[in-house]
């Protein structure tokens, strides 16, 4: 916390360290209120940084220094400097061993940064910049050690981990007990990771491609040492993944996963000993939900990916975080992919992309997937760093396609073997091994916004010459006015008169990938009878918007006859938002509310259809979110966009409600429960149908509901009846609901942040009022950020209708959380009040309300660098 403004880093200041760290070994005594840290530095001055000895810069946040020695000797307290920041120190030697004493408070630290407790268990969580909060270092990630780590604790703790592999135990005269852990690999000290605790783990062992046995353990605590199966089945399938499509193997004797209920995100790559949010990592059929079960395997296996990409190869410095982080994010949803439905998977990344990216884009935190600049760097791990990413090296990937593209990550991963590297290493070595010309794609690291491209036809009959006309622009974000065009891969297809792709070149193919360079560009394709229909970006080929006139008939036969699923997906997505923007108008304009029967036959087709996957017709079924809807506009009417979405599912729901019934019944089977797609996808639609049948309150879908709630076997329909008994069933019924769902299941963490998420999120039962009675109850903790994400976050980013109630309540409420929380942890305020910041879309009162709460904020007091880099920026 400070008072002064932050300082802002910039990436053009970029200096080599001065230092290096040959090795570093750690003593850690653990104490909950007073550990102390002992550390032993092979320091050596850096020749690539120039001549001469400057001064020795150490990070080092809330510590308490004990001690400095040099060689041996104890420096005099005026031979070194302690500022906020950390450690200043004149030593006249090129290379000397630093020694230093430090006290931390882990019980008292609930940033959850830097060594921390969780129920009982000490953990950390380094990255980005968390070290320093455990001792004094440079805590950046172009300094590279080989660390040693000893850990002391008393025996009530009898599971003592870091990084690498086990070399020594024992017991120490006064009863306690320690463990020392090696790790043969230099890595940054943002890859450091420690964990005591009273923990049973599940062993498993894994053969490397070229005959290593890794022992693999997942570490939970007892209650929870059936829930890791799947958690270690993803982690297997990812190893031999990595071995096969990109040559990777695993490089230690042992690879531990630690499950921890109290962590700021999803889980933490820390070599050869993962820390997981509980969350991201256990599961069972009772307990997790399908998405849970897929969240778990990509998640598992993006942790497991960084081993390469992020840890063996690692950043140079913060700017670089989507080297490590778009590339795993790409290989973890391939990894997804090839397990799994390949279409459901990109339908839903991109929509989390066009939702909440295209919004940070449009938003005050716009910055490139490489930003230039920030105070926090906490506050850059974003959708963009990441999504944003992965759809550039996805890019990449598709310009090359994957032969020539494993060429360049093989060379990536042969240059760069243990060293800090840049963005710009990666695309080096794309085009050294394929001798391509890159210059222009480099572009998407350093502009920022989602560029926009309009499509136009034409069609010469006589000449039988049709061409695309793309023109592109990208809209001004902060600090960048104007912007130079992209290098876009625009995969397309054109349909004839019968839904047939047509033949687009000698060889027979029936895609092209057109390459957009020009701010305008002509595409002719020659020997053309009948105008076609295109079917633009397929696959979603680049994060852009696109827009062509497509007609609603058009849109119909693209959602019939595209041979590319995610396209078909599109066009029912394009569709919809056609309808939804013509009800709002309607309902500003006063006028009866209608949906076209065109749109309504075209949805029931789907539904009844016997030759879609039926994963695809649940996506197709659900309707864009409304947060989705307000991505589209710049100027929001929140209301209308509630009036609308509803409007268009009742009309949906009441319309089909035989359809619905009749395909709910026909895959409501008994059947041992297997989050395999084939199954997965049953649920899902047989759970949408339900959904709209609770919106059409007719049929027995009440009755439907009650008995599937009382019969599920699996937690997905357990959970979906119980969304539908919340948000359709009377007060008594939904209330009753709740209240025996939690006696049921209020021992187990993972559902009871499950039922506040269900409660905070829905438009119905998550009124503010309701918001504070949750906060209220025993199974909230604000210390903990799955249970603010669920009761909080679940308010202000899922329940987007008692969200933005015109009294503006909603938005006091985010800025007084975000008040109290940043006391307490500041990256997840800072996530907190994003919501707020968008305060320029909304229109008429909400607009100044949102900006008022931002301002209250601001006016609070002092806040921590995190909160106030993004309140500031979103009022500038
Ligand atoms: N690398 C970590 C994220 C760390 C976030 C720090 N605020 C998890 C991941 O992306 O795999
Ligand atoms: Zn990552």
């Amino acid at each position: 916390m400070q008072d002064a403004q932050p300082k802002t880093i910039y990436l053009k200041d970029y200096q080599v360290p001065d230092y290096l760290v040959d090795s570093t070994d750690l003593h850690f005594e653990l104490e909950p209120k007073a550990t102390l840290v002992k550390s032993q530095l092979s320091v050596r001055r850096n020749h690539e940084a120039g001549e001469g000895l400057p001064p020795l810069l150490l990070d080092g946040v809330d510590l308490e220094l004990i001690s400095v020695a040099v060689d041996g000797s104890i420096l005099p307290p005026a031979s070194y400097q302690e500022t906020p920041e950390g450690l200043i120190l004149t030593v006249e030697k090129p290379e000397f061993l630093l020694e230093i004493y430090n006290r931390i408070n882990p019980e008292d630290n609930t940033s959850l940064e830097g060594l921390y407790l969780s129920n009982d268990m000490y953990c950390t969580q380094c990255e980005a910049e968390g070290f320093r909060k455990i001792t004094f270092y440079p805590d950046r990630p172009d300094v590279m050690s080989k660390f040693t780590t000893t850990i002391v604790s008393s025996k009530i703790l009898p599971v003592l981990l870091s990084n690498g592999n086990e070399i020594d135990r024992g017991y120490c005269e006064d009863g306690r007990h320690f463990v020392t852990w090696e790790d043969p690999f230099a890595k940054p000290a943002y890859l450091f990771a420690l964990v005591a605790g009273n923990l049973e783990h599940r062993d498993d062992t894994f053969t490397t491609v070229s005959g290593r046995e890794v022992k693999l353990r997942i570490y939970t605590e007892e209650k929870n040492i059936g829930k890791c199966d799947h958690a270690m089945r993803s982690l297997k399938k990812a190893m031999r993944w990595d071995e096969e499509m990109y040559g990777r193997e695993y490089d230690l004797d042992i690879f531990m996963v630690v499950a921890v209920d109290h962590f700021n995100m999803g889980a933490m790559e820390n070599k050869g000993l993962n820390i997981f949010n509980s969350a991201c990592v256990l599961a069972s059929p009772e307990t997790a939900t399908d998405s849970a079960f897929q969240r778990i395997e990509s998640i598992v296996g993006h942790e497991y990916f960084h081993n390469w990409s992020g840890n063996r190869v690692t950043c140079r410095d913060w700017f670089q975080l989507s080297l490590k982080e778009g590339f795993t994010v790409f290989r973890d949803a391939e990894f997804s992919a090839d397990l799994n439905s390949r279409a459901v998977k990109r339908i839903e990344d991109v929509s989390l992309l066009r939702t909440s990216q295209f919004a940070e884009d449009a938003g005050p935190m716009a910055h490139p997937i490489r930003p230039e600049s920030y105070m926090e760097i906490s506050n850059f791990y974003t959708l963009t760093v990441y999504e944003k990413g992965a759809e550039v090296v996805r890019m990449i990937h598709t310009l090359l396609g994957q032969e020539r593209f494993r060429r360049g990550s093989d060379l990536y991963f042969e240059r760069h073997d243990g060293c800090a590297v840049t963005c710009e290493d990666f695309i080096v070595a794309m085009e050294d091994a394929n001798q391509v010309d890159l210059a222009q794609f480099r572009r998407w690291y350093s502009q920022a916004g989602t560029p926009v491209l309009v499509v136009s036809d034409d069609f010469d009959q006589s000449k039988g010459i049709y061409t695309l006309n793309i023109r592109q622009t990208c809209p001004p974000t902060p600090d960048q006015e104007e912007k130079l065009p992209f290098h876009i891969p625009v995969k397309i297809g054109l349909l004839d008169g019968n839904g047939h792709d047509r033949i687009l070149s000698d060889e027979g193919s029936t895609e092209e990938i057109l390459e957009v360079r020009n701010v305008e560009q002509n595409f002719e394709f020659n020997g053309i009878k009948e105008k076609p229909l295109p079917s633009l970006l397929r696959g979603f080929s680049a994060p852009v918007k696109v827009r062509y006139s497509y007609t609603e008939k058009q849109l119909i036969f693209l959602m019939r006859n595209d041979s590319d699923t995610f396209n078909r997906w599109d066009a029912s997505q394009r569709l919809a938002f056609m309808a939804l923007s013509n009800i709002q108008q309607d309902y500003r304009d006063g006028k009866a509310l209608q949906v076209s029967s065109e749109l309504i036959e075209a949805y029931r087709n789907v539904l009844k259809s016997r030759i879609l996957d039926p994963a695809l017709v649940a996506e197709i079924l659900t309707l864009p979110s409304e947060q989705s809807i307000a991505e589209m506009y710049d100027s929001v009417d929140a209301g209308a966009i509630v009036a609308a979405r509803e409007f268009l599912s009742e009309t949906l729901a009441n319309t089909l409600a035989p359809e619905l019934k009749e395909k709910y019944l026909e895959l409501n089977v008994v059947k041992p429960y297997d989050p395999n797609a084939k199954d997965i996808a049953g649920r899902s639609l047989k759970n949408i149908c339900l959904s709209y049948l609770a919106v059409a309150e007719k049929d027995d879908a009440l009755d439907l509901l009650e008995k599937q709630f009382d019969m599920a076997e699996n937690m997905t329909d357990s959970a979906a009846a119980l969304r539908g008994l919340i948000n359709h069933g009377d007060a008594i019924q939904a209330e009753a609901a709740i209240q025996s769902f939690y006696q049921h299941w209020q021992g187990d963490t993972q559902v009871v942040e499950l039922w506040l998420g269900l409660q905070s999120s829905s438009s119905r039962y998550g009124s503010l009022e309701n918001i504070r009675t949750l906060m209220e109850h025993p199974a909230f903790e604000l210390k903990n950020p799955n249970k603010v994400r669920a009761v909080i976050g679940g308010f202000a980013n899922r329940n987007f209708k008692q969200f933005h109630k015109e009294d503006g309540s909603g938005y006091k409420f985010i800025a007084e959380q975000v008040v109290a929380l940043d006391k307490l942890n500041p990256q997840i305020a800072a996530r907190l009040v994003i919501p707020i910041t968008r305060w320029r879309k909304y229109t008429g009162n909400l607009s100044d309300k949102m900006k008022n709460a931002l301002q209250d904020v601001l006016n609070s007091g002092t806040l921590s660098k995190d909160v106030f880099e993004v309140v500031n920026k979103s009022l500038i």
